[in-house]
């Protein structure tokens, strides 16, 4: 090991803090933490093409998994070392904390707070880091283990170009795990290239073998085309309303109205994903509202009998905000939420002229986005109208307004309590002589369930099975859902294991994903699995599920007593006591949580298979619920 110099002593020091306390610089030293000193590479890199002097850079995350390189074509960190502190702008920038700001003569330096802590935070949480750069004719290095210089910088050789590389390797002595999360990185990175179009971002992962390049002229607006092209809704005019403002705040906006149901904002401040918005999103909501307001009035297209409330105005709304500031504050539990106030005002300064000018200049997609909003409007006072009948026939707590075909528990209203819906009287009434019926309830259904795919509130409403099950349910449902009304711990459908079975099961969850998700979210709705073979050895009973149980049971008792196997052809024949066994007993029963990990490849996969029958819908719903098969012991 080299000696170390007075002035590596002082670096030591210098840098002393970040490594007593490195969750101060970069919030904690797991994951996050640990991908912090990636982003804060990438950003040093992103500036220098972002003030114009490079347009590639290139991450590679070597094979190992935890250490990276960046690299840049842009002016080289300057090497030549002062006369008087003997010191290179290099060495200054990766040994003395907060140098970064020292070498911006005037530049847009866009980092801030947990981002833009510097290289030096880097450097000095690193085993190793090496620093190449090429400019006037050569290539030169300098090389650092825990933010400690290994020497000075050297003078490799005669290089084309220019440019700045940076390796570096996490010291493990800090972060307990060093395991770069490649998709997280990509993803990272592919934003980078829609928030500074131009740039040519090249991310190569060693770990998989895999080379991504991005690169996007059309920065945002191809973002945001590419964001409603995932939701999988339709826009409701072509062209999207473009943005982009330098000066005091730099802001790049794009937007365009769909035909979802709800809003999608994606906004960054310099780079940084905002997933709390913040008052950069405050403003864009207001400069928007104004915008749309002024241009309703002044054209007369204030509808009659109904009123448009803010949140009709960007229903269906896809957006992608970048904001660039100077000293940004972060707030919230996991600081993704911007809190600078004049950024509100800022922002909605410069959205609402734009935007209304843009509305002006394009009549007809003005006149299709307000058409779309009265619509919004009028649905929901439709959907309001038919809550309140809900409300009106399940206020809370009084039995006579429950349906007549349900069969209550006495424990209604706690979470130990179940609702068990089952196809058909007969099945219906097995479950309702085998169950617990302090807390297990029963609501058969007889008619026919509406499909809820694309059938108005209004319409789901009007049908009788799935009105009941609202009622019994007492949570009202869309945009009224009251969890603290729930009248059940559990939701659990019960139906036969055939194809009849299949569909109704459909049916019901198509209901209850469209108009009642928050259950489902909640983790409230779960498939029963009543046994489809009875199989007799002996003395013995055995209940299979499907025929690779049955195949496994027989199989298990091979070369004793002939085995008696018996099909259920339906719920309605399994005497009470075998049901409650099977099926009902809590202890005993196994049971399946319906669970949306994704909603938004959910709602587009749901969509693909709208065209298809039935069973494969329900294959694909239960191939979801397959993932989180659980053993319910509770
Ligand atoms: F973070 C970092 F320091 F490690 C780092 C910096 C990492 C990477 C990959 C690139 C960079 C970086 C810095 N690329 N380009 C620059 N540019 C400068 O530091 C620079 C160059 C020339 C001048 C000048 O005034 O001539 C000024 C600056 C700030």
């Amino acid at each position: 090991m080299a000696s170390y110099t007075a002035k590596d002593i002082t670096v030591l020091e210098g840098l002393e803090p970040v490594r007593k306390r490195p969750g101060m610089y970069i919030g904690g030293v797991g994951s996050a933490g640990l991908h912090h000193l990636v982003w804060e590479i990438v950003d040093n890199a992103v500036d220098e093409a972002m003030n114009g002097f490079a347009s590639s850079i290139g991450v590679t995350l070597h094979e190992d998994g935890a250490s990276i390189t960046v690299s840049d074509d842009g002016r080289g960190i300057p090497v030549d070392v002062h006369p008087k502190t003997k010191q290179s702008a290099l060495e200054v920038i990766f040994t003395v904390l907060h140098a970064g700001g020292k070498f911006e003569h005037g530049n847009y330096k866009t980092s801030g707070g947990l981002h833009g802590v510097g290289a030096s935070v880097v450097n000095a949480l690193s085993k190793e880091l090496v620093a190449t750069v090429r400019r006037d004719g050569f290539q030169w290095e300098q090389r650092f283990r825990q933010g400690v210089p290994q020497g000075g910088i050297t003078k490799l050789g005669p290089a084309r170009g220019t440019g700045t590389t940076v390796y570096f390797h996490p010291d493990s002595t800090i972060f307990p795990k060093i395991e770069f999360d490649a998709d997280l990185i990509r993803e990272r990175l592919e934003i980078a290239s829609y928030l500074h179009k131009g740039v040519r971002i090249t991310f190569d992962d060693q770990v998989s073998s895999r080379k991504d390049v991005f690169a996007h002229d059309e920065g945002i607006v191809a973002y945001l085309q590419k964001l409603v092209v995932a939701r999988g809704a339709r826009a409701v005019h072509d062209a999207v309303f473009p943005l982009s403002k330098e000066g005091g705040v730099r802001l790049d906006l794009a937007l365009q109205w769909t035909e979802a149901t709800d809003e999608l904002i994606r906004s960054y401040v310099n780079g940084i994903p905002t997933g709390s918005g913040g008052t950069h999103e405050g403003g864009l909501r207001a400069g928007i509202g104004k915008a749309i307001r002024n241009y309703i009035e002044t054209h007369n297209l204030t509808p009659k009998g109904v009123t448009l409330t803010a949140d009709d105005l960007r229903e269906g709304l896809t957006g992608v905000l970048s904001v660039f500031i100077a000293e940004p504050q972060f707030q919230g539990q996991t600081k993704d939420r911007l809190n600078n106030p004049e950024v509100q005002s800022a922002v909605d300064g410069l959205v609402r002229p734009a935007l209304e000018h843009w509305l002006n200049h394009n009549i007809s997609v003005a006149e299709a986005i307000v058409a779309r909003i009265v619509l919004a409007a009028r649905a929901r006072e439709a959907s309001r109208a038919a809550q309140q009948e809900v409300t009106r026939k399940t206020s809370p707590g009084n039995r006579l307004n429950l349906p007549g075909k349900l069969s209550d528990c006495t424990a209604s209203g706690t979470a130990e309590s179940e609702l068990f819906i089952v196809e058909g009287d007969s099945a219906g009434g097995s479950a309702k002589q085998g169950r617990d019926r302090t807390r297990q309830a029963i609501l058969p259904l007889r008619g026919k369930v509406l499909n809820a795919e694309s059938a108005s509130l209004s319409k789901v409403l009007e049908n009788k099975e799935l009105s009941d099950l609202v009622t019994a349910l007492g949570c009202g449902l869309g945009k009224n859902f009251d969890a603290t009304r729930l009248r059940y711990g559990k939701l659990i459908l019960l139906a036969d294991a055939d194809s009849d079975g299949h569909h109704i099961s459909t049916l019901l969850l198509t209901f209850i994903y469209r108009h009642l998700p928050q259950l489902i979210h909640m983790g409230r709705v779960y498939l029963a699995q009543p046994p489809l073979y009875r199989i007799d050895i002996g003395k013995e009973t055995h209940w299979a599920l499907d025929e690779a149980q049955k195949a496994a049971i027989l199989a298990q008792h091979k070369g004793r007593a002939t085995p008696e196997i018996t099909r259920f052809k339906g719920l309605g024949e399994m005497m009470p006591k075998v049901l409650w066994e099977t099926t009902l007993n809590p202890k005993t029963r196994r049971l399946l949580r319906v669970e949306i990990t994704d909603a938004l490849v959910t709602d587009r996969v749901i969509n693909e298979l709208m065209g298809k029958d039935a069973s494969a819908r329900f294959r694909f719903i239960m191939d979801r619920a397959e993932e989180a098969r659980e053993l319910d012991l509770t």
